[in-house]
């Protein structure tokens, strides 16, 4: 229950660091609110979701050649119109979408920003009752006017001016960075307010899990299958053997171990080299607050944030965690490379 004299709300939160944004006018802020008032539309569906007639799927296949289930749908219709309704996005790349979607009228249009997004991440686990997500990511654009283009979300993450993700598990909460630290907000449901409950996090240096789908391990490099192997070991000093812990929600899976203290690989297989999760969508923005949270995102050679997007629904090979996790899986990677 909140009382009001000892919280701090997502939106009293945002306006309080625009201070430290001398030539900010309001957009980004906007443009956050936008983003949390469909979490909370989207959270009242998918608490729902049980009861009503919106589980199961809608009969089409996405982009990636998924089947889409109805709250997928749900989910990014809410997301494009409420940026599209909020004027400050002039484009969105969405994981259910082919292309961009531009907005041009004239009103969206002269928004200066875009949004990369997954509307609901993990959307397998529905039906299982098991933690799903939404992720997104904001650009500043590049082009000059009109509606915003594929080259204005083509850009390396460490052009992102922010990301941030929607957890809808036991609590649902607003996790995001612009940069300058990572903040966590939980909803109280019985206000429909965020409210700021996990400030400046960080990935606790106590860290021993390790959270990958090991039924790929046949497929997986050999330096994968090494650092298996390493997490396994018994070494008190380093923690280890670390806990395995795998929900195959990446929202959940990150979010558990920015909390308590774990690395999250989705390496690329000898059938998919390049893994199966998004750079736009996925990697880009979680790597983001993985590096405000003191941690590292690399595709065990190189770092995330780094890489130039060439198309919109490419994917990465994706190692997250704490620094030093992440710097060994890499060093096991590089150590096995010639070996292949
Ligand atoms: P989705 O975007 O279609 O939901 O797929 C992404 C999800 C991630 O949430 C999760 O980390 C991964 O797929 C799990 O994949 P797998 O079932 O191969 O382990
Ligand atoms: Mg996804």
């Amino acid at each position: 229950m909140v009382h009001r004299s000892q919280i701090t709300t997502l939106t009293q939160f945002i306006i309080q660091r625009q201070s430290e944004y001398p030539h900010a006018k309001g957009a980004m802020t906007r443009l956050l609110n936008d983003i949390a008032t469909a979490a909370k539309i989207v959270n009242r569906e998918i608490n729902a979701a049980g009861l009503v007639d919106i589980l199961g799927t809608v009969g089409k296949e996405n982009i990636q050649g998924e089947t889409q289930k109805k709250l997928d749908v749900f989910a990014n219709d809410m997301f494009i119109t409420a940026l599209k309704g909020g004027g400050e996005c002039c484009a969105i790349a969405s994981e259910e979408n082919e292309k961009v979607i531009s907005f041009s009228n004239e009103f969206s249009e002269l928004g200066k920003y875009v949004v990369a997004m997954d509307p609901l991440d993990g959307s397998s686990n529905i039906e299982a009752n098991v933690s799903i997500g939404t992720i997104f990511s904001i650009y500043r654009r590049v082009t000059e006017a009109g509606g915003g283009r594929q080259e204005d979300l083509l850009q390396p993450g460490i052009h992102l001016a922010a990301a941030g993700y929607i957890i809808y598990g036991s609590s649902t909460m607003l996790v995001y960075t612009t940069g300058k630290g990572v903040n966590g907000f939980t909803l109280d449901p019985s206000v429909g307010i965020f409210c700021l409950s996990h400030p400046d996090m960080k990935f606790p240096t106590h860290a021993n899990i390790y959270s990958i789908n090991e039924g790929n391990y046949i497929f997986f490099p050999e330096g994968v299958k090494k650092y298996i192997k390493y997490c396994q070991e018994n070494d008190s000093e380093t923690f280890r053997p670390y806990t395995s812990r795998y929900i195959g929600s990446l929202v959940a899976d990150f979010h558990r171990n920015l909390i308590k203290g774990g690395i999250f690989l989705y390496p690329g297989t000898t059938k998919n080299p390049d893994g199966k999760l998004r750079l736009l969508y996925e990697c880009n923005p979680i790597a983001y607050i993985a590096e405000q949270a003191g941690g590292k995102a690399s595709t065990g050679f190189k770092r995330i944030l780094e890489i130039e997007p060439k198309t919109l629904h490419q994917r990465a090979p994706f190692f997250v965690g704490p620094k030093h996790m992440v710097q060994k899986v890499e060093a096991f990677m590089m150590e096995s490379q010639g070996n292949e």
